[in-house]
Order: C-alpha cells, then structure tokens, then sequence
C-alpha cells in the first residue's frame, strides 16, 4: 500500500501483489504531478518477473519525465523506450485541473473507469486499443471528459478481474477502496494493481 493523499489535485492510493510473495511484481503505477495537473497512469509489464518489471520501469521513467505532456503522445514515447524490453500494456489519465478535463488512453488491456460522484452519471471508461507498447503501437485514440471534484478514476491490471469497480463504497478513502478492490478481485495467477484516484480539483 502506498498512499501520498497529498499530490495535487487528488487523492490517490495504490493497492497491488505480485504474482508470487517476495518478488517484484511486473505492474507499477505513476501519479506525477504537473503545473497544474497530473498524470496517473499504471503499467503491466508483459508476463511477470525481473524483465517485466524491467519494461514497466523504463514506461515509469519517462511518465515522470514527460508528466506534463498528452496521453498519446507519453505512449509514442513509451514505445520508443520500450523497444530494448519485452513491453508492456499501460493505460494513462491526465487531469487538467485549470479545465477540470481529463484526457485518457490506454494500448492494451490495463481497464480505466471513473466513477462518478452524481449518481445519474454514466460511468465512463478508457479508451483502449490492442497492442504491445513497444512491439506494436497502434494509432492511439485519446478521448477527453469533464471531471469534477469527488469523482473516482480507477485503474487496474488484468491481475484485477474484469468489472472490479461495480458496488463500491464511493465515499470511502482512496487507500480504502483500492485495498477492496484487490481483496474481492484480484486474479491469482498475474501481478496485480489498483490505483484510486479521487479528483479533489484546485485547491485555492
Ligand atoms: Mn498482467
């Protein structure tokens, strides 16, 4: 578990295992802050092990280093980093907190959603494309949503089974349900990862 509830912009938390205990698990996640957004992403390293926490390290060096910049364009560059490894999957989510926007994208199967906090409100979910960052980049597609404060992006690994973010505690603490998330979801034969991530928006 990690958790800095104090990162700009949101309140975040990180719940994951890796496939064995006492290994390094192939699934990171990135929440780098920029002027005035952030960039919460979570990668899976393919398959499990050294090489694929390998390939999920070199995609969170270059998140943190191109924080600021379009989903699309940190998965051109995670592509051309990635090539020397054995790739990886990754899904990205870049909150504008001046516009109160967030643009996500996704290569591979890493599920975003955001929940939101008006109940009549649709879920939404990431746009995801097939491929392998770093074997096969296909044309991304971007798409940009309007947030507002208290709504909940989650991200997960497909060590998280399909449809994790159905029947959750919405007003519960980030670290709360990243945690309920893993223990009620998880798949026991991958690494697995949640990140929440609960916009709180600008603070003044
Ligand atoms: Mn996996």
């Amino acid at each position: 578990m990690i958790e800095r509830p104090h990162t700009s912009l949101v309140e975040w938390a990180v719940a994951g295992v890796p496939l064995r205990a006492g290994t390094e698990s192939g699934d990171l996640h990135v929440v780098a802050a920029f002027d005035g957004g952030v960039l919460v992403g979570a990668i899976d390293g393919l398959g499990h092990g050294p090489d694929a926490a390998e390939a999920a390290r070199v995609a969170a060096d270059v998140l943190q280093e191109h924080a600021a910049e379009p989903p699309a364009r940190l998965l051109g560059r995670c592509h051309d980093a990635l090539r020397s490894t054995r790739g990886a999957v990754l899904t990205l989510a870049s909150i504008d907190g001046r516009r109160g926007s967030m643009t996500w994208a996704g290569v591979g199967n890493v599920e975003g959603m955001l929940l939101r906090i008006d109940p009549a409100a649709p879920h939404e979910s990431a746009p995801l494309r097939g491929g392998i960052v770093g074997l096969r980049l296909p044309p991304c597609r971007e798409s940009t949503i309007t947030v507002v404060p208290a709504d909940i992006l989650v991200l997960t690994t497909d060590g998280i089974l399909h449809g994790a973010s159905g029947g959750l505690d919405r007003s519960a603490s980030a670290a709360s349900i990243a945690e309920a998330v893993l223990a009620a979801h998880r798949n026991p034969s991958d690494d697995a990862l949640v990140v929440v991530a609960r916009y709180v928006g600008p603070r003044s």
